[in-house]
């Protein structure tokens, strides 16, 4: 026979277990925060599972987020594991109750799970298991010492003991909110030490002056940038331009200490360049436009923008680095960040003439933290994750033979060049307009090959030339307009693009993995 009368006392004391044990998970967290706060930020246990978490999601389910979510997506996954840590602290806490030592023991047990992500982490320090070990015997003792004021104390009747229970709910719920309020100021004042150590950063962001290009961007031709309402303004701004990466904490990186390393195959002699030293160099500055092999056709992850930086093919040159067509024997570039983030380039195309560069500047300020400060790599043709390494710290010469970067090992292409695509950016989707001319717009990019005609199709009808903006470069987008005379009813407008070389935009449709989505983007509207 069950013990009917000893599980309703349970039940209904479920609430002061799983009230322990949110307080015990949130004084666990609170207090890793603050030792993250000490030692470093990165480190943090949402932080380090969320990055294993994002290393070990396969592909379809990272673009699905990436297309649910945009860029909340770190957002949403950080919210994720907070609510799963939510319910284990809560079913510890009730298990509490029971065995005190068990629940208290089921903390610990997750604080190690916390060292081992962090112990994973390709940037992690020996210091690194601290916010994981600080945070974990914290909330076992808080759980510990709250799952003891939650059942009655054998043998004591004391004047504040409810009747009915035979605990001190007033005694309990005091405590609760003593540590949970104490948590609260372990976690702010962690969260103010992590915001006091990016300091040194801001300030030598703030500090950099960007010395002049001795080769400024080719000007730009009248005529790039249309009048046409609801395009994608030529030059993005950065604060809009597009993020995507796997930081859940943006790397801060002081530019009087950073230092970059050029190692590897070919390498005759490894270099370390300070910040100071690139900037004697003469700097290029040139409009290119990134896109993300991530953005799906009609996407948002692509942005042009004026960038400053040392040319990389003269860099290498200069170690020694020959590319292969020239006898080299290194045929991959491989880029690291400080994160630990890695990054494969061919050097053939690195070398070949094209404005590759480590990029110091922005549309005319240092990069913004959020695109790479100090230093990031472009390389004009590829998708980002081929070729644009923010927060780089080195530049290994190998093969594509020895090395697989990090979204090669999660299947992605290794070598991906951009393809040719357009998009509608007026008419929004499911937009509705009035029946008469209405201007569809857009831009068309096909870097290194260039832009030489657009043309849009309504519903099954001919396909009709678009009028084209000027092109900047080859490497630039290029925005495009159609006269549309809309007659009522539903229509589905449609793109497509010829790139330099005469090859026209596909319409074959293929997901963004391997190596970037293929296929036209339609607009369905409404005409009344
Ligand atoms: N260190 C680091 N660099 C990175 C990435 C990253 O995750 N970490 N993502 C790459 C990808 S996939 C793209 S598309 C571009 C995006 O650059 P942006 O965020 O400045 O637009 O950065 C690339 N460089
Ligand atoms: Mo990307």
């Amino acid at each position: 026979m069950p013990d009917v009368s000893s599980f309703r006392t349970l039940s209904s004391r479920a609430w002061p277990g799983a009230t322990a044990g949110l307080v015990a998970g949130f004084s666990a967290l609170a207090m890793a925060e603050l030792t993250a706060g000490l030692v470093r930020p990165e480190a943090g246990p949402v932080t380090v599972v969320g990055g294993v978490v994002i290393d070990r999601t396969p592909a379809p389910v990272k673009d699905f987020a990436i297309r649910t979510f945009g860029e909340s997506d770190k957002t949403v996954l950080q919210l994720g594991i907070l609510a799963v840590l939510a319910l284990i602290a809560m079913g510890l806490g009730v298990a509490a109750l029971r065995h005190r030592t068990g629940g208290a023991a089921g903390i610990l047990v997750f604080g190690l799970v916390g060292v081992g992500a962090a112990v994973s982490r390709p940037d992690a320090g020996p210091l690194d298991v601290l916010p994981s070990v600080a945070g974990a015997l914290a909330g076992a003792a808080a759980l510990w010492m709250l799952a003891g004021r939650a059942v009655p104390a054998r043998g004591v009747v004391s004047p504040g003991n409810d009747g009915e229970q035979g605990w001190n709910r007033r005694a309990f719920l005091t405590s609760a909110a003593v540590t949970a309020g104490a948590a609260a100021c372990a976690g702010v004042l962690g969260r103010f030490l992590a915001g006091q150590r990016g300091q040194g950063a801001v300030a030598s962001r703030d500090g950099l002056a960007l010395p002049a290009p001795a080769s400024p961007a080719p000007s730009v031709p009248a005529g790039v940038q249309l009048k046409v309402p609801g395009i994608s303004p030529f030059v993005t701004p950065n604060r809009e331009f597009y993020r995507v990466d796997t930081a859940l904490v943006v790397p801060k990186v002081d530019a009087r200490t950073w230092r970059l390393r050029i190692h590897g195959e070919g390498v005759a002699r490894a270099r370390t360049y300070t910040l100071d030293e690139l900037l004697a160099r003469p700097l290029i500055e040139r409009d290119i436009t990134l896109t993300c092999v991530s953005n799906e056709v009609g996407g948002p992850y692509l942005g042009n923008a004026r960038w400053l930086g040392v040319p990389l093919a003269g860099l290498l040159e200069e170690c020694g680095v020959r590319p292969p067509s020239k006898g080299g024997g290194a045929d991959q570039l491989v880029a690291r960040s400080v994160d630990g983030m890695t990054l494969g380039s061919p050097v053939e195309d690195v070398m070949d003439g094209r404005d590759a560069m480590l990029a110091v500047g922005m549309n005319g300020e240092p990069l913004p933290f959020d695109h790479g400060f100090p230093v990031r790599m472009l390389v004009p043709g590829l998708y980002g994750y081929v070729s644009a390494c923010k927060w780089i710290e080195s530049i290994e010469l190998t093969t594509f033979a020895a090395y697989d970067p990090y979204w090669v090992k999660r299947k992605w292409a290794r070598r991906a060049p951009v393809k040719t695509q357009s998009r509608i950016d007026t008419p929004k989707p499911f937009a509705r307009v009035a029946a008469g001319p209405v201007t569809v717009a857009g831009v068309a990019w096909a870097q290194r090959r260039g832009i030489t005609r657009v043309e849009v199709r309504v519903d099954e009808g001919p396909w009709r030339d678009a009028d084209l903006a000027a092109q900047d470069t080859v490497d630039t987008w290029r925005q495009w307009s159609y006269r549309w005379n809309a007659a009522p009813g539903s229509h589905t407008l449609t793109v497509r693009a010829t790139d330099g070389t005469g090859q026209v935009q596909t319409e074959r449709r293929t997901r963004t993995v391997p190596d970037g989505p293929s296929g036209r983007h339609s607009v369905f509207v409404t005409v009344t």
